[in-house]
């Protein structure tokens, strides 16, 4: 159920009250969570719309249901699949957008305190998002190791094999393990890191939620544990979790980029947002 009674902590449910807020010296500490929304914009779709290139590609590669491209023992006996959409996904390929350069401007304002991706796109990085201040919760193209002995890879070697189009193969003698990019597959466990940093978000006095579902664990329930103390927002195409149901949650519904340069308007940042996605 919507929460429609009065606010506690912003003056309103709306972008002027957010951006007021974020001006005071009670906000300290903003969280944020990522998901694929942010990047949409960038050319990289979720993978819920039937229509993109990508879902249409993964169509082509005679998966048995979708999400047998990130399952281990699929990818063991046929690495083709996911090399294909790593060949598609790899960094390089695209810019940040500008919520990624919010989030950046977040940090240079020292407000940031962590931002947790879902993503695997590595835009964060390429945004300038410093890499203490970032959880890439399911690993990323970044670096690789062989699933069998998890000896690394080099990176270099990676992607020009990548781009190629070429299967790599451990280099370790007697190993030939299959190299995979450190990408969170189903079955594999969360990075600890994320574990630790989870907890983290109990001290929060603001929370962004930009471009996700709110739909994969341990994301589902990240959000319901900011306290309710510090309001919550939901940057998103449609509802998400249980944003909406506390009394400082604000719903802005519409494409990210847009909504974020409203904000960073009201804030007084909107050239910083500007020039800053300019060197991206
Ligand atoms: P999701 O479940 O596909 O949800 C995406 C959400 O973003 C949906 O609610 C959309 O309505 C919303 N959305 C799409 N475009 C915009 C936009 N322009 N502005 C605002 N909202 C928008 O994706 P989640 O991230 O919630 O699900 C988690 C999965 C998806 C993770 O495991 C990711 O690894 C995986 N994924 C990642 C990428 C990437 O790295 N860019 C791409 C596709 C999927």
């Amino acid at each position: 159920m919507l929460y429609d009674g009065p606010t506690t902590i912003l003056e309103g449910r709306d972008i002027a009250s957010v951006a007021k807020y974020m001006k005071s010296p009670q906000c300290k500490q903003v969280f944020v969570i990522l998901g694929a929304g942010v990047s949409t914009a960038a050319g990289i779709p979720d993978f819920r719309s039937p229509r993109t290139r990508l879902y249409a590609m993964l169509a082509k590669l005679n998966l048995p249901y979708p999400r047998a491209v990130f399952e281990l023992n699929y990818f063991r006996f046929h690495p083709t699949p996911f090399y294909t959409l790593a060949r598609e996904l790899y960094p390089g390929r695209y810019r940040p957008t500008l919520t990624h350069t919010f989030v950046k401007l977040l940090s240079d304002r020292n407000l940031l305190h962590t931002c947790f991706t879902q993503n695997i796109d590595t835009l964060e990085r390429q945004a300038g998002i410093p890499a203490e201040k970032l959880v890439e919760a399911n690993g990323s193209f970044a670096s690789q190791r062989c699933i069998d002995c998890k000896k690394e890879y080099d990176s270099a070697r990676m992607r020009e094999a990548i781009e190629k189009g070429e299967i790599v193969v451990c280099d370790k003698e007697s190993c030939g393990g299959l190299v995979k990019p450190d990408i969170v597959f189903f079955g594999e466990s969360m990075p600890e890191f994320l574990s630790q940093s989870i907890p983290k978000i109990g001290s929060a006095d603001l929370l962004f939620v930009i471009g996700t579902s709110l739909t994969v664990q341990p994301f589902a329930k990240l959000a319901s544990m900011a306290p309710e103390s510090c309001p919550r927002v939901l940057i998103n195409l449609d509802f998400a979790g249980d944003i909406g149901t506390r009394a400082d949650d604000v719903l802005l519904l519409g494409r990210c980029d847009t909504i974020v340069r409203d904000l960073c308007r009201e804030l007084g940042w909107e050239e910083t947002l500007d020039s800053e996605w300019a060197k991206t």
